[in-house]
């Protein structure tokens, strides 16, 4: 353990969290074999972009210690299901569904559990779709089974998602009531242009 801390403080990753950046390979590739064979069978692309990341060790002992998980924050974390985290960012809403659809196919996906933050958006406004998944990595010695989550949204839900990180860290925990309705609108909007965009897709099919 103190090792894995050396590590983390000398900027890499303490080696239990090597297994999720491998998790994340793995997938990621998944995703790019998806998206380009896709895109030469119909003739579109279903992702716009893929963003990957490790939770740093910082933020992962901070959410052990809010969730109350113990001191011992590397046996604690493998509780959490967003250590490993994929971002997919696909042009349109049936892009979304027909991605996650792929991917959970697949036989050595696992999927644990679906948040549809798209059919039921978050109070605040967000959508996107959240999939926690679990695929094998297989090792020099051993196989791990490795959660991992995928969250799937539009390019509009993404620019939503993004813009609101950068406001809502500002006021903390305390968004004032105004500035939440102006939110939970420009989202509102944002899923209107979706369901443009989709029109208009539809239209040059
Ligand atoms: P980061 O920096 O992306 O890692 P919890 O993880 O405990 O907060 P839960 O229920 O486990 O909550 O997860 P949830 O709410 O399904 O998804 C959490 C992640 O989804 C967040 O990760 C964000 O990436 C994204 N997310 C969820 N709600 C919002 C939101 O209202 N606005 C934005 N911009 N993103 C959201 P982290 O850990 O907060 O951050």
């Amino acid at each position: 353990r103190e090792a894995a801390d050396e590590l983390a403080v000398a900027g890499q990753l303490p080696r239990f969290l090597l297994m999720y950046k491998f998790a994340i390979e793995e997938l990621m590739t998944k995703l790019r074999i998806l998206s380009e064979e896709f895109d030469f069978v119909h003739r579109h692309d279903p992702i716009e972009h893929i963003t990957s990341r490790v939770k740093r060790p910082e933020a992962i002992k901070e959410k052990v210690r809010r969730r109350g998980l113990g001191d011992d924050w590397i046996a604690a974390a493998h509780v959490l299901d967003d250590i490993a985290g994929i971002r997919v960012v696909c042009p349109f809403v049936s892009d979304v569904h027909q991605v996650a659809r792929m991917l959970t196919a697949q036989d050595d996906v696992e999927l644990l559990r679906t948040k549809d933050y798209i059919a039921k958006p978050k109070a605040n406004g967000y959508r996107s779709l959240h999939l926690i998944v679990r695929i094998p990595v297989f090792l020099s010695d051993r196989v791990e089974k490795v959660k991992v989550e995928v969250q799937l949204r539009t390019i509009a839900m993404d620019f939503w998602a993004a813009v609101e990180h950068k406001l809502s860290y500002k006021y903390a925990d305390s968004v004032p009531d105004d500035f939440a309705g102006e939110l939970a609108a420009a989202a509102r909007t944002a899923a209107d242009l979706d369901a443009r965009m989709a029109a208009l897709h539809e239209r040059i099919r």
